[in-house]
């Protein structure tokens, strides 16, 4: 008997530079998830239309959040890799499913409530795309019949929306839609900011001290970390917990994630040491990650038409897929 490998999706929305929160909450996963599944690594420009930035370059976003893909292991010939607007069925399920959604359902997003009124300067620019985004979102899941959706924690209420809308019209319709299971790792799952610790890292946070980007130089890593809030208690204490210890905490997950060693073992191996010895130690182990990272980035990003070519094979193929589950839906609804 054959069976089948599920299929896993995931998308980065290239809304600016990205950062380890990006890659540590979901893309390091995607180079060994590709041997077990079949993978889905979307570029999300559509959902980066929410924020209008004019002093920041789309088009490049959109490359450099393909080389990033490429660049921590992704494989073309294994996975596929596309870009969100070339497969125009994410829209055409979008209209479909915001039928299906209520309004008082999006306003409860925490998402929206954050970004509402902390991005786009609340009652005088709210976009509509800003309120619709986890419709999209759930669009881009429902259309691959995903089985698993790698992300950080903050995407975990978007993926219980999106089971909502598949339940709803399966219940209706038969069974159309395969319901998503959210894979969030027990740490980092979450990256906070470096100078505060209760909030969630962004690559749009206004003050960068307080995000490492994956393009960050090293002596900006290194003075970054440096300057990362700690507490004040009078003894150095390495060990994790988020009530008591966010700052450290954060730093316990950033260093176990590139190191891939659990932070229960971190903590043992780091009882005694000061607050400084320890940013330094994780300064080094991020400065050497990244300086690996950026390396193979770089291959890549200079390469465009490589880079156009993988999207272009990659979007071929996702149609195909997309196609299947939108006929499926139409037929369903009627539409002739
Ligand atoms: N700080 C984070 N810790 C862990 N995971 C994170 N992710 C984002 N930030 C962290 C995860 O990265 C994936 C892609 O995220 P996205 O770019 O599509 O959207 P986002 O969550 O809105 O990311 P940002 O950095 O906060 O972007 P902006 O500032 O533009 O809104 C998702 O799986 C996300 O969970």
């Amino acid at each position: 008997m054959i069976l089948s490998k599920s299929i896993l999706f995931s998308a980065v929305q290239p809304s600016g530079k990205l950062t380890i929160g990006n890659y540590i909450g979901t893309m390091r996963h995607w180079s060994k998830m590709q041997n077990d599944y079949h993978c889905l690594y979307c570029v999300a420009d559509l959902h980066s239309l929410t924020i209008q930035d004019k002093n920041f370059s789309l088009r490049e976003s959109i490359l450099d959040t393909i080389s990033f893909y490429l660049a921590c292991g992704v494989d073309p010939n294994k996975s596929i890799i596309f870009i969100q607007s070339h497969v125009p069925q994410h829209s055409q399920l979008n209209w479909i499913l915001n039928c299906f959604s209520q309004f008082s359902e999006l306003l409860r997003m925490t998402q929206f409530k954050i970004k509402k009124t902390i991005k786009n300067n609340y009652i005088k620019n709210t976009n509509v795309g800003l309120f619709n985004y986890p419709i999209l979102m759930a669009s881009d899941i429902l259309l691959y019949q995903t089985n698993f959706v790698p992300v950080g924690r903050d995407q975990k209420q978007h993926i219980e929306l999106t089971r909502n809308i598949a339940n709803r019209i399966n219940a209706l319709y038969g069974n159309i839609f395969t319901l998503p299971v959210p894979l969030i790792s027990k740490y980092g799952s979450k990256i906070m900011s470096l100078l505060e610790p209760r909030k969630k890292m962004s690559k749009s946070d206004i003050n960068k001290k307080n995000v490492i980007f994956l393009l960050d130089d090293i002596p900006s890593v290194v003075l970054k970390i440096k300057n990362a809030v700690t507490d004040s208690e009078k003894l150095s204490r390495i060990c994790f917990d988020l009530e008591k210890k966010p700052g450290i905490s954060n730093l316990l997950e950033i260093f176990s994630s590139i190191t891939n060693k659990e932070v229960h073992i971190l903590s043992e191996e780091l009882k005694g040491i000061t607050y400084s010895e320890f940013k330094s130690i994780v300064s080094d182990h991020l400065s050497k990650f990244l300086l690996q990272l950026q390396k193979s980035y770089f291959k890549y990003r200079c390469n465009e038409s490589y880079l156009k070519k993988v999207a272009y094979e990659g979007a071929f193929k996702a149609q195909l897929k997309a196609k299947q589950t939108l006929n499926k839906i139409n037929l369903k609804l009627g539409l002739v």
